[in-house]
């Protein structure tokens, strides 16, 4: 190899690196309340452990780059930090549209295992999937349709505080771990509708490696 062809490989892989930085990948994470959304998206700015979070998010925060390096591959993604108490989750649907979120993470913990009654997760889930699988942007008076990239590529299910609960539930293969079963119906509406969905599991607060993975996996899978 000539030392030109070197020259011209290494200015291409630095153009690449460039472009790379200045179009993000618009991320949208969304859940119900305290599932660790906040913490998420700390774990994503400084790698390492995580303070407690103790205050709730407030509506929807401005969109922030986070560059995570893993493997020796670099990628910048855009997020936005929302709220998850019930009277935020139209703020999701806002954040998908201005920001024309490509990939989707919806953070759970172990709450409807572990308290049945406590159904929050379930119906905003529901309510996502409803807004996703939407033809309209307005779902109640079908107005606004959406176009084809309006859809976003990809749903990760990030199953979170894997740390509280990993010896809780008995399980097999973690791809099959009881605590995604009540969210099947839902990834199977995605995938009928052309949006492939994948299950993950994390420790948002501390392992940072863990968080790294998820989101490089889903933007080198899909
Ligand atoms: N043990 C453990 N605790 C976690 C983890 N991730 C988050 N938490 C805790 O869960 C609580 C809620 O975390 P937040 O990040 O504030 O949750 P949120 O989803 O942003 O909540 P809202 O802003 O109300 O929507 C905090 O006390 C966190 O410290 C984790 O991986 N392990
Ligand atoms: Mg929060």
């Amino acid at each position: 190899m000539s030392i030109m062809t070197g020259f011209v490989i290494i200015v291409i892989e630095q153009i690449g690196l460039f472009w790379k930085k200045i179009n993000p990948h618009p991320f949208g994470i969304y859940g119900a309340t305290q599932v660790g959304k906040t913490t998420l998206h700390h774990q994503l700015r400084t790698r390492g452990d995580v303070p407690i979070i103790k205050e709730r998010t407030v509506g929807r925060e401005r969109p922030l780059r986070k560059t995570i390096k893993i493997d020796g591959d670099t990628h910048t993604i855009k997020t936005s930090d929302v709220g998850g108490e019930n009277l935020y989750w139209g703020d999701w649907i806002q954040d998908m549209r201005n920001r024309k979120v490509k990939y989707i993470i919806f953070m759970i913990d172990d709450r409807h295992l572990d308290k049945h009654i406590d159904i929050e997760q379930q119906l905003c889930w529901k309510f996502l999937v409803d807004a996703i699988c939407s033809p309209y942007w307005d779902m109640i008076n079908k107005k606004q349709k959406k176009k084809r990239h309006d859809f976003p590529i990809a749903l990760g299910i990030w199953a979170n505080k894997f740390d509280l609960w990993k010896d809780k539930y008995a399980y097999d293969d973690i791809q099959k771990h009881p605590i995604f079963d009540t969210f099947q119906d839902g990834m199977r509406r995605l995938n009928d509708r052309g949006i492939p969905t994948h299950k993950y599991v994390v420790s948002a607060k501390s392992e940072s490696e863990m968080v790294y993975r998820g989101i490089s996996t889903m933007i080198e899978d899909y």
